[in-house]
């Protein structure tokens, strides 16, 4: 085994400490760091598996141009000219990068250098854009600077904590289990607000399921409660403006806005009102709405107002999702800021950090914001586009407008580890880039701590880090002041800037650890230079010109009003086992299980009145486009708001692409789309079939609606169709690519068809066919895979060896079907001991909340068996 190198998580924004070791056979072993202050040794189970998403089966080794492999040389020359020349015919503003709060910060730096101090040109946006935007604007209006004020101990010393618009247990685990670690210790009371009853929900003491969309309203009757109550602090009040103007605007907010029982919101409004150390954690319930900024500063005026803000245990805490996406507004990766929270519109920032680059010429208005970004693409404004980091083909709402315009651009280098993304498909230049593990730089976690993410692994064919391609283009355009060593250097570079930044005001210092050992680099939290504060804005001072916190008056409003055509509002977001796009995690079978495929949660009442039975299929249409996902029916939406998760593409599942649904609705202030209340209409899918097959090798169904998912021996697919091949043996043999099976099973009459493929009486591939969705165990049809082939059309084992059913517990593979029979046989009563008797829920925590359910009776109902 070689020594453990520590490094960070590259997923979400808790930012866990990663002890990372490869043995012998080269085999990497992960585990938690036990002396990283993020999740002291703990790794929820994305964390865990990440040694099984490193293969380098199929990924991009070589730089390619019109799908060809060339040399470093030529690509990014060819790139270094692209861009030179449509500058020099179309001004700067023609070009444009599209970037990633999943770049580190040295990565991030450099391609915000280039863009706004060389090229001249703000239009370097990110996909931050559609994660934190809100969240950036609702800080710089309420404290002049986007600076989260708190860290994460102030989860485990508040006794109130209310999470609102946040699914915490499947989207920041380890900060979840941190606040039921210290709700076991000390009672800290849980409060969730979300329209969806969620996995958060189990651990709460209170579950407001609000109107989609009415946080706004929710808010500002606690900002009038508060008022009416004398809860403002007298102390924190002469710190602030704008209290009676908010406090006014908040009258206009009505408690029927809410959609909540009086009784419930009464506890709430009592439970905050009567709590001096609450924190209140939001993100994309609130960021992702066309009201989204305004949402934010009606939850920071509550903390304002009260004075419960960045003293410990108590102040807002908006979570970032991404690794390194409050690295990225650090470095001023959004189009209106420049780096270390200088403004791009301010001449003074403007001018100290051009002196600071030597630069030719900066940028000096905010270039266009994503969904823009990608607009003035398809109208032909921007005629240069490279992305890095990120699947805009899919993650962009309305994404098949975005994939047109990509694919119509003059011309798209795009940045990415796989070749094949639904986004690297469509550009002229692809770039092979390092991934996690084999390259260095740092990242900032949702509490400003600053971690390493160090290699152990080394880079496989040509692949080179983000910076280096972003460096050397620079250096080919003609600029100087990008000629790096290495990260280390960049990283020195923007310590050394935040000291100028400094003294142009800023918070954001990092001037500390300008010359520090960069390879041995703590974790360390800003500022971290002339202060060292922890905390933000207890003693009242704010980064607003007048140095007051500002409280901002809010009218609040609903989304607008369901359409005759579009009735239902969807909502969508994040399932636990998987990040994002899927190109990582989704190479992890054990990830794989727990949620295999698209889909629709439907009120019991809306599927009844649709005619749609659970496992069936459903067709979503809206303006934008239109997606077919397995319907999952369950009271844990409400009637007319759906959800559906946002994870699948062209490649898993290309009907179950759900940007393809949202629409380009911004909030004016940040310019965040609204992906969480896109109008839609649903009916059933006509399917005429539905069909389930494992294959060893991939493949490609040609049919209305597939989705696939990795299993050990190979993959799953489920498939369906609106008309019936005339030739079901056909039809599969051309699915297995032309080989004959090796075993068939018909009943014509009942449109039941089962076939097997085999290889040295192994079996290859099966496919079940029937007129219903296909019911059998698919985790032992994949577990065939490779074995013995002889009873795999039987679609269930033997009666000897019980299926364990759909995977819940995924670090310890414990199924459905084995805990539910722990409950109901062995007279289990705790989570603690089914842990104890089956492992489930023991490791990394993340499916303790639905381990819960189902032991209050409330098995959740599962898209397919
Ligand atoms: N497993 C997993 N974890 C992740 C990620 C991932 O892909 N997978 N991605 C990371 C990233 S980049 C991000 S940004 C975070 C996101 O983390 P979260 O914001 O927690 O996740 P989401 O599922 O997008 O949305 C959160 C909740 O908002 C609710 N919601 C929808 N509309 C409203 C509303 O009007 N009001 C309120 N109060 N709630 C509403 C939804 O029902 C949903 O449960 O997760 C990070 N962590
Ligand atoms: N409907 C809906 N849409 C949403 C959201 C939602 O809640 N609902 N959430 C939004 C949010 S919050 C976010 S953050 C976005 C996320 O959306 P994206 O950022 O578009 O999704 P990812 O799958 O994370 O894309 C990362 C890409 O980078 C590649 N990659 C991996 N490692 C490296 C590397 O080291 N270098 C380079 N160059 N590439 C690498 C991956 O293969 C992948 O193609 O989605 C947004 N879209
Ligand atoms: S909570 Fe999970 S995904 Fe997030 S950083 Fe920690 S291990 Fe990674
Ligand atoms: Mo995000």
């Amino acid at each position: 085994m070689t020594a453990a190198v520590r490094t960070t998580c590259p997923y979400c924004g808790v930012g866990c400490g990663v002890l990372a070791s490869r043995d012998a056979a080269g085999r990497v072993h992960i585990a938690g760091d036990p002396d990283h202050p993020a999740n002291r040794g703990r790794l929820c189970v994305k964390g865990a598996a990440l040694g099984e998403t490193l293969g380098n089966d199929g990924r991009l080794l070589a730089p390619r141009v019109g799908g060809r492999e060339v040399s470093w040389d030529r690509a990014l020359d060819l790139i270094a000219a692209r861009f030179s020349e449509t500058i020099a015919a179309h001004g700067p503003d023609s070009v444009a990068l599209y970037v990633s709060g999943q770049l580190l910060t040295e990565d991030y730096y450099v391609a915000n250098k280039l863009m706004k101090g060389f090229i001249g040109s703000a239009n370097i946006d990110t996909n931050s854009r559609l994660c934190m935007a809100s969240s950036v604007a609702g800080h710089r209006r309420a404290f002049g600077s986007d600076t989260v004020p708190g860290q994460y101990e102030d989860l485990e010393e508040a006794d109130l904590v209310v999470l609102v618009g946040s699914n915490l247990a499947w989207c920041h685990p380890v900060l979840h289990q941190r606040l039921l670690a210290a709700k076991a210790a000390r009672g800290t009371k849980i409060v969730v607000i979300d329209p969806r009853r969620t996995a958060t929900c189990e651990g709460a003491d209170l579950h407001l399921a609000l109107a989609p969309g009415a946080d706004g309203h929710l808010f500002n009757l606690l900002l009038c409660h508060l008022f009416d109550h004398g809860r403002f602090s007298a102390e924190f009040l002469p710190r602030l403006t704008g209290a009676d103007a908010a406090v006014a605007a908040a009258r206009t907010s009505r408690a029927e806005d809410t959609g909540l029982s009086p009784a419930d919101l009464d506890r709430f409004l009592e439970l905050w009102a009567g709590t001096q150390k609450v924190v209140t954690v939001y993100s994309q319930g609130i960021n992702q709405s066309d009201t989204g900024t305004d949402k934010v500063n009606a939850i920071l005026n509550c903390h304002l107002a009260t004075g419960r803000i960045g003293r410990p245990g108590m102040g807002p805490f908006s979570v970032t999702g991404q690794p390194n996406a409050m690295g990225g507004r650090e470095v001023g990766g959004l189009v209106n800021m420049l780096a270390c929270h200088l403004e791009l519109e301010n001449p003074g920032h403007r001018a100290a950090v051009q002196g600071f680059w030597a630069s030719p010429r900066m940028a000096d208005r905010p270039g266009l914001k994503a969904v823009d970004m990608f607009r003035a693409v398809e109208e032909g404004r921007i005629k240069a586009l490279w992305i890095l980091h990120t699947n805009p083909a899919v993650t962009m709402p309305e994404a098949d407008r975005v994939a047109r315009a990509i694919a119509a651009c003059d011309f798209v280098a795009a940045s990415d580890i796989w070749p094949d993304t639904d986004t690297a498909r469509l550009a002229h230049v692809l770039l092979p880039a390092t991934g996690w593990g084999e390259k260095d730089g740092t990242v900032t976690n949702s509490e400003r701590m600053i971690s390493r993410q160090r290699a152990f692994l080394p880079a496989p064919g040509l692949a080179r880090p983000d910076w280096w391609q972003l460096a050397q283009v620079a250096q080919r355009m003609g600029f100087q002041g990008f000629d790096w060593a290495g990260p280390g250097e960049i990283f020195d570079e923007y310590a050394r800037l935040s000291a100028v930044a400094a003294e142009q005001g800023s918070d954001f210092d990092i001037s500390g650890l300008a010359g520090a050992e960069y390879d041995t680099l703590p974790p360390v939290t800003w500022p971290h230079g002339r202060s060292t504060r922890r905390r933000f804005f207890g003693d009242g001072r704010f980064h607003t010109p007048d140095g007051r916190g500002r409280m901002i008056p809010i009218s609040a409003r609903l989304p607008a009003h369901a359409t005759e055509a579009h009735p239902f509002r969807l909502n969508t977001g994040r399932i636990r086992d998987q990040w994002h796009t899927m190109t990582r995690t989704g190479l992890a079978p054990r990830l794989s299980q727990h949620l295999a495929e698209p889909y629709l949660e439907l009120h019991p009442k809306d599927a009844q009145r649709l005619g749609l039975a659970s496992a069936t299929l459903a067709e979503v249409e809206s303006p934008q486009g239109r997606a077919i996902l397995r319907v999952l029916v369950s009271d844990r939406v409400a009637p007319g708001h759906p959800f559906a998760p946002m994870h699948w593409t062209g490649q898993t599942a290309p009907t179950g692409r759900i940007d393809a649904l949202v629409p380009g609705l911004c909030d004016p202030v940040s310019g965040q789309p609204a992906s969480k209340s896109a109008a839609v209409a649903i009916r059933p899918f006509p399917a005429r079939w539905y069909g389930f097959a494992v294959a060893r090798e991939d493949l490609t169904p040609d049919c209305d609606y597939w989705a696939k998912g990795r299993v050990a021996g190979g993959l799953q697919v489920e498939l369906a169709g609106s008309s019936l091949p005339e030739d079901w043996s056909a039809w599969a043999s051309a699915l297995f690519g032309g080989t004959a099976p090796a075993m068939a099973l018909s009943d014509p009459a009942r449109g039941v068809h089962r076939f097997a493929f085999t290889e040295g009486g192994q079996l290859t591939g099966a496919l079940f066919v029937s007129p219903d969705p296909v019911r059998l165990s698919r985790g032992h049809l994949a577990d065939l895979l490779g074995r013995g082939a002889a009873d795999a059309l039987a679609g269930r084992p033997g009666a000897d060896r019980p299926d364990p059913g759909p995977t819940v517990c995924a670090c310890l593979n414990v199924g459905l079907n084995t805990i539910l029979d722990a409950i109901h046989n062995r007279g289990i009563l705790s989570v603690e001991a089914l842990g104890t008797a089956l492992g489930a829920g023991a490791n990394c925590g993340s499916c303790r909340p639905e381990l819960a359910a189902l032991l209050q009776g409330q098995g959740r109902r599962e898209a397919a068996e």
